[in-house]
C-alpha cells in the first residue's frame, strides 16, 4: 500500500496476542485457559439489574451523559471516596469508559506528548507499549525480577522490582510510570512499601501514575490491594483505572472507568469524548445496582467482593496442585486470574515447529493448542521485545473457570506428561 494511504502510527501494532491465541483455541475447540474470562454466569444480582434496566423504559435506550451514566459515577465516587479516602468528584474526577481497555487508551492519548517517555513495569498487560507509541511517546521497560528463595521462585511475591533500577530509567523526558496490581500475569500484588517507593519517585521527579487496577477485588492468603492514589502526595498525580468486568464477572458488558483529579480527568474526557462520546446505558445502569448493592455489603460475607475471592482462591488451589502433579512448577499468585508456571521441564521436540525469531513459549503454547487442545498463553507476550527472550520459559494459565474445565485441562496435562 502506498505510504499515502495509512497512518505510520498504525505500524507494528497489528499484531496481537488475544486476537491470535483467542482465535486458535476456538480453531482447536481446545480446553480454554487462555484469554482472561470466566466462564461462568455473572452473579444474579447483575444480571437481573440489567434485564430490570433493558425494560425500564425509554431512556435506558437512549444516550446518556458521555463521561458517565449519572446513577454509576454517583456511586463510583460514593465507593471509592471511602476505599481511597479522598472525596471523589463524582462529575468532575470519573470518567466511565468502554473497559478498563478504553480508559487506558484516553490516559495514554491525553497525558503523553511526542517524545515523551513513560516506564512500563514488566511483566504488563500488552497493550501498554502500542499505546504509548500511538500517543507519540516511548515506552521505557523496567522488569519485576524474581528472587530465587530456597532454591526454587514459589510465589508472585518473589517477583521484585528495584528502587535503583526504576530510579535510573528516570530522564528529564519522562512523564509517567505505569504499573499493575494485582498484576497480570503474575499475580502480583504490590505491598504498601513497594507502592511508597514508586509514590517517592512519582513525587521527587514530578512524574503521574497511570495504575491499572481491574483486579483490585482479588487477592488470596491475606495479600491485601493498596490503591496508590491513596499515598499521600499521589491523588492529584496518579490515574487509577479499573473495569466491571472484571469486578462483576461480566467482561463482555465492557464497562471501565478511570478516577483521578478532575484536572487530569478534564483531559482524559476529551479523549472520549472525540473517539467513543459515551457508553451502552442500560450496561452502566447495571454495574451501578451492583456497587449500590456492593456498598450496602461491604466488608460482609454477602458481598461479592468477598465471595469472589473465594472462589477463587479454591480455583488457584486446584490448578497449582494439578500444575505441580505434572511437573510443572506454578508461581503461586497473590492476586488476580492467572497463574504462570514453568515449562523448562517439558520435554518435547518443537525444533520443527519453531521459526527462527519466535519465543519458545510461544512456540510452545501453539503446539499445546494444536496438538494437546489445551489453550493457554505465553509470557513472554508480556515482556517488552528487548527482554523476551529472557522470559520465554512460562506461559500463563486463567483459572477463572469452571471446575468442570480445569478438570479437562488436569485430563490433558496429565495424559501427556506420562
Ligand atoms: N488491564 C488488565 C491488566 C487486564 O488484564 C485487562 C483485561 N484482561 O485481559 C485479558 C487477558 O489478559 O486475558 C484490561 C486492562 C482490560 O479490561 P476491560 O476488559 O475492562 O477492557
Amino acid at each position: 500500500m502506498s505510504g499515502r494511504l495509512h497512518a505510520c502510527r498504525t505500524d507494528g501494532v497489528d499484531k496481537n496476542v488475544w486476537v491470535e491465541f483467542t482465535q486458535l483455541a476456538a480453531e482447536h475447540k481446545a480446553v480454554n485457559l487462555g484469554q482472561g474470562f470466566p466462564d461462568f454466569s455473572p452473579p444474579q444480582f447483575v444480571t437481573e439489574a440489567f434485564c430490570k434496566a433493558l425494560s425500564g423504559g425509554p431512556l435506558m435506550h437512549q444516550y446518556t451523559r458521555p463521561f458517565g451514566h449519572p446513577s454509576l459515577v454517583n456511586t463510583l465516587s460514593k465507593f471509592f471516596s471511602r476505599i481511597v479516602g479522598h472525596e471523589i468528584d463524582a462529575f468532575e474526577d470519573i470518567l466511565v469508559t468502554v473497559g478498563a481497555y478504553q480508559a487506558l487508551f484516553c490516559a495514554f492519548q491525553a497525558l503523553v506528548d511526542d517524545g515523551d517517555e513513560v516506564i512500563i513495569v514488566e511483566p504488563f498487560f500488552d497493550c501498554y507499549q502500542p499505546m504509548v507509541q500511538m500517543a507519540g511517546g516511548k515506552a521505557v521497560y523496567v522488569p519485576l525480577r524474581p528472587k530465587v528463595q530456597a532454591g526454587a521462585v514459589l510465589s508472585s511475591g518473589d517477583w521484585v522490582l528495584s528502587a535503583e533500577e526504576l530510579a535510573s530509567k528516570i530522564t528529564p523526558r519522562t512523564k509517567a510510570i505505569v504499573m499493575n496490581t494485582p498484576n497480570n500475569p503474575l499475580g502480583k500484588v504490590y505491598k504498601t512499601e513497594e507502592l511508597q517507593m514508586i509514590a517517592d519517585l512519582c513525587i521527587k521527579h514530578d512524574l503521574l501514575c497511570i495504575s491499572d487496577e481491574v483486579y483490585e477485588w482479588l487477592t488470596y492468603d491475606g495479600a491485601k490491594h493498596v490503591k496508590i492514589a491513596s499515598l499521600p502526595g499521589m491523588w492529584e498525580r496518579t490515574v487509577t483505572i479499573s473495569s466491571a468486568g472484571k469486578t462483576f464477572s461480566a467482561t463482555g458488558w465492557k464497562v471501565g472507568w478511570a478516577i483521578s483529579s478532575g484536572k487530569i480527568i478534564k483531559r482524559l474526557k476529551a479523549t472520549h469524548q472525540m473517539s467513543v462520546f459515551d457508553c451502552a446505558t442500560a450496561a452502566q445502569e447495571a454495574v451501578a445496582q451492583g456497587f449500590e448493592r456492593e456498598y450496602e455489603l461491604f466488608g460482609t460475607p454477602e458481598s461479592y467482593f468477598q465471595q469472589l475471592p473465594a472462589l477463587l482462591h479454591h480455583k488457584r488451589n486446584k490448578l497449582a496442585s494439578c500444575l505441580q502433579s505434572v511437573g510443572l512448577q506454578p508461581i503461586m499468585p497473590e492476586g488476580g486470574y492467572f497463574m504462570i508456571a514453568d515449562i523448562s521441564s517439558v520435554k518435547v521436540d518443537l525444533k520443527d515447529q519453531s521459526t527462527e525469531d519466535e519465543p519458545y513459549d510461544f512456540t510452545f503454547v501453539k503446539w499445546l493448542t494444536k496438538e494437546k487442545g489445551l489453550a493457554t498463553i505465553p509470557v513472554s507476550a508480556f515482556y517488552s521485545p528487548e527482554h523476551r527472550k529472557e522470559f520465554d520459559k512460562y506461559i500463563r494459565f486463567c483459572f477463572v473457570k469452571e471446575d468442570s474445565t480445569l478438570d479437562a485441562a488436569e485430563d490433558i496435562l496429565r495424559k501427556f506428561s506420562q
